[in-house]
């Protein structure tokens, strides 16, 4: 019997519709009868009518009523879910609606009376894309805006159709901005050639609601306008940029702004002209201000001769807190050093009082496994936006210092460097998906938690209605018992697995080389800044592991409110996720479950490797429930991702156990890779 049900639930696999994963979580379903009422007329409001016609799963026949009128209690483009319909105060809020309503649907959710107002005011994919269709950090094919070559500028029907199934995706989880190049930004950008083919996107992407920016280079006046400084106090550099903004305004009606990296890693920027980064950002965002445009001025920067680059963001942007214009905004990343597996929250949070001050996440798996390993961000963002910052009293949380909630600010962002490009299913790892639609979810709603963002995405990409059209999904038993339930479980841990397979108990940044892909903590070529060096993170020697950031060492500590400050330096209270971060502690430091640290590293490292060992059964399991393409790739990256994961276990152990001098614990599974040839290999990337 028991056989004759795994034939049977394979064959069904084999059958299951072929799925190539272009279609993200929007999946044509079928759809019953639906009669749209609506007064109003505008190419976003058809988009919506279409996208009921297309995915209603409500009662066959039933009347549903869109409404743009003005309602106090709904928020920028928020909307009210009626029991008949949608009311918004905008277009965009109608299309918002509808997409809440069928999400609703699709997964199982109940449709009721409810007001949903964003998180921020502007949620924003940023692309680290290149003119020449290169992405940075880009794992997943080359740029869906631009390329190289001839005739690289002209926009074909195909390009049109690309931007329209992006701007949807993007749309459908509530993301309203892209910024569509590079931080390390090209001045070519806002050449007039290229400013054509943004003003083309743009108009693809005004349609869903979504506004276009550019990151722009600093000394764009001197490189492309002929002048001979880009100071931000001259005055022939502040008309540049007036004029600059008013062409593209001219092009543009609804551009939003400028992202700006500048004076930080080798980015040329304010302080090379003896000015401020406030000087910088305000001459920006007075040219803006008139359009109603934003300098979003990011706070990544750090000096190669500081002993601490985890302090230097704060140390620098501080002192400027209540300098900057009302239309810029600081964009910091989660955590203060850069995108790591686990970090603390940046210490800006909340401490800018009198400045905007937005999130910056990397959906991108730069430090991550890339685009081959399962891991689900969600539950990481969930930590960052959670975490009490007590800038304000307890309950000043990352997410309520940014979002408007605590301090007034006139703007409200947040942004994610976006994982798309080229590939067929847009982010290379199918699962990657999942953080896109995760980033999207939590910049409208700062408060879900990735447990529900987990479960509607899978309902969304994976399930296939068995009786087709039934007035709302129906999950059977069998589907959420032995497809939902295992998988969601292993997104969730996914990212708690990297930790302990990559950089447990509050290591970071212990990378070989530039690619941020596989370990290298030995890895410090001559004469490379000692900060872009795994040493100078973990700082291992005989006597122990950790960096210490308490008042005997860099002090890092003292950049987080009380009780933050107290807590992360007192070993009795600091959280054992950030332990090496804070402290750096000898071999045989007991920890409170009585293991000494060394042994605790180890049993982290192989636990991590056991998680993935695990994934690859569960996934194993779930075949009958998901097409082959899907299942196959998944499969097979899982199988990289295991692999990867002993290699990284093997090369930190191999090598910290030359400073610890102490046996890996005898229960535990040996290594199975010799340390000089991780070393010589420098893994990178299968
Ligand atoms: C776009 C890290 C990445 C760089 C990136 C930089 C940044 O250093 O490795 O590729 O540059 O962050 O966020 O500006």
């Amino acid at each position: 019997m028991k056989v004759l049900l795994c034939t049977f639930l394979l064959i069904q696999s084999v059958f299951l519709q072929a799925e190539d994963g272009h279609n993200l979580w929007l999946r044509a379903k079928s759809s019953s009868p639906v009669n749209v009422i609506c007064s109003k007329k505008s190419a976003t409001i058809d988009i919506a009518r279409q996208e009921l016609q297309q995915g209603w799963l409500g009662k066959a026949e039933a009347s549903v009523v869109l409404t743009v009128k003005p309602d106090k209690t709904i928020k920028g483009d928020g909307f009210k879910l009626t029991l008949n319909g949608v009311q918004a105060n905008n277009d965009l809020g109608i299309l918002y609606g509808v997409y809440e309503l069928l999400r609703r649907q699709h997964t199982g959710e109940p449709v009721k009376e409810m007001i949903c107002n964003p998180s921020y005011e502007a949620r924003v994919l940023d692309h680290w894309d290149n003119p020449d269709g290169s992405i940075e950090r880009g794992y997943a094919g080359r740029s869906i805006f631009w390329r190289k070559g001839e005739n690289s500028l002209v926009v074909t029907d195909n390009d049109k159709i690309l931007w329209k199934e992006y701007a949807r995706a993007n749309s459908s989880v509530g993301i309203n901005g892209a910024v569509l190049n590079n931080v390390n930004a090209s001045p070519l950008m806002l050449s007039k050639e290229y400013l054509g083919r943004v003003k083309a996107i743009a108009e693809i992407l005004r349609q869903y609601g979504i506004k276009t920016y550019l990151s722009i280079k600093f000394s764009s006046p001197s490189l492309i306008g002929g002048l001979k400084t880009s100071d931000p106090l001259s005055p022939e550099v502040i008309k540049w940029w007036k004029d600059k903004v008013q062409e593209i305004y001219s092009m543009i009606p609804d551009f939003g702004g400028f992202l700006v990296k500048a004076s930080s890693e080798g980015q040329p920027g304010p302080q090379d002209y003896g000015r401020t980064h406030a000087d910088g950002a305000n001459m920006m965002a007075d040219a803006l201000k008139p359009f109603g445009g934003i300098v979003m001025w990011r706070a990544f920067v750090y000096s190669p001769d500081d002993p601490d680059r985890a302090k230097q963001a704060y140390a620098e942007f501080m002192p400027l807190d209540g300098q900057f214009r009302d239309n810029v905004i600081i964009q910091v990343k989660n955590g203060p050093v850069d995108f790591q597996p686990r970090e603390p929250f940046s210490p800006l949070f909340g401490a800018m009082k009198k400045t905007s001050v937005m999130p910056e996440l990397q959906i991108t798996q730069e430090y991550l496994g890339q685009s081959i390993h399962l891991v689900f961000l969600g539950a990481m963002w969930e930590e960052c936006l959670k975490s009490d910052t007590y800038q304000d009293g307890p309950g000043s949380t990352v997410a309520r210092c940014t979002d408007g909630s605590i301090y007034a600010q006139k703007h409200t962002a947040i942004a994610g460097v976006s994982n798309i490009g080229l590939d067929t299913n847009w982010c290379g790892h199918p699962f990657a998906q999942a953080n896109w639609y995760a980033f999207g979810r939590l910049a409208w709603d700062n408060k879900l938690t990735s447990e529900q963002i987990a479960d509607e995405w899978i309902k969304l990409t994976f399930y296939e209605s068995p009786s087709g059209n039934t007035g709302s999904a129906d999950f059977s038993a069998d589907w959420t018992g032995n497809f939902l339930n295992p998988v969601k479980k292993m997104m969730l841990e996914s990212r708690e697995a990297t930790v302990n397979y990559m950089m447990p108990l509050g290591l970071h940044h212990i990378f070989a080389g530039d690619h941020h892909y596989g370990p290298g903590p030995w890895y410090a070529p001559k004469g490379l800044r000692s900060d872009w060096t795994p040493p100078y993170y973990h700082k291992a020697d005989t006597i122990g592991i950790g960096f210490d950031r308490t008042s005997t060492g860099s002090n890092a500590v003292s950049q987080y409110h009380e009780p933050l400050n107290s807590q992360f330096s007192d070993l009795k209270t600091c959280p054992e996720i950030y332990l090496l971060w804070f402290h750096h502690l000898p071999w045989d430091y007991k920890l409170q479950n009585g293991r000494t640290l060394w042994d605790e590293i180890c049993y982290h490292y192989d636990t991590g490797v056991k998680q993935v060992r695990e994934f690859q059964k569960v996934w194993d399991k779930v075949q009958p429930y998901v097409d082959q393409e899907r299942f196959a790739l998944v499969q097979r990256k899982l199988r990289s991702q295991s692999k990867n994961a002993q290699v990284w276990k093997d090369a930190c152990l191999l090598y910290f156990q030359k400073f610890s001098r102490k046996p890996i614990p005898y229960e535990l599974e040996r290594p199975v890779n010799d340390l000089n040839d991780l070393i010589k290999n420098d893994m990178r990337r299968p």
